[in-house]
């Protein structure tokens, strides 16, 4: 299967993720597919349901300090439940599905997680900084909630004017 980024306003990206049962070869083909767009579009994290997929699957690859990616520090996480929270930050967030708009968004500072891994094993980490924003962001995607529907009322607004502008000059230099 060859995975595209599902972009907003599509309605698919309002859809609650559904809990994995099997942790088979197509759930990995699916986690090894979903890294290979990530990767390829820039992205620092990804869930199912960007690529069209209703399951609590996501993936996390924060950059290092000489701002590299690399595999080895992939995070893969299975069914998340964000146990523990702590704090508040704000971060200018960007997301896949909503290209070319970034916005202050508040969060969580610390966070502790239980999920499973690709093979089913239970899983904890507990998180701060840049990581602690990604899992919440993306955790966030598996409810259906995106990181605009978080801003206010006349931010929201804002956006969406800007957001149908650049969609038709999008289709406009398609043509
Ligand atoms: C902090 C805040 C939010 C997250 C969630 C993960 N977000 C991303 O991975 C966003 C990636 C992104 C990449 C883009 O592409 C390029 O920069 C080339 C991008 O730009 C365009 O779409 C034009 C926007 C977002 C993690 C941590
Ligand atoms: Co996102």
């Amino acid at each position: 299967m060859k995975l595209t980024i599902v972009e907003y306003p599509d309605k698919r990206l309002k859809e609650k993720s559904k809990t994995v049962e099997k942790f088979d070869k197509e759930l990995h083909q699916l986690l090894d597919e979903m890294y290979e767009v990530m990767i390829s579009s820039n992205g620092i994290g990804l869930a199912a349901i960007q690529v069209g997929h209703t399951k609590r699957a996501l993936l996390l690859n924060i950059p290092d300090e000489n701002d590299e990616q690399s595999i080895d520090t992939l995070v893969e996480m299975i069914n998340p439940v964000i146990t523990y929270t702590s704090g508040l930050t704000t971060y200018q967030e960007g997301c896949l599905s909503v290209p070319s708009f970034y916005e202050d968004v508040q969060r969580y500072e610390s966070i502790a997680v239980n999920y499973q891994d690709r093979d089913g094993n239970t899983k904890s980490i507990e998180a701060e900084g840049l990581l602690s924003i990604a899992i919440q962001h993306e955790v966030d995607h598996l409810q259906g909630i995106l990181f605009i529907d978080k801003l206010s009322y006349s931010r929201r607004k804002k956006f969406e004017k800007e957001y149908k502008r650049m969609q038709k000059e999008k289709k406009l230099h398609k043509l």
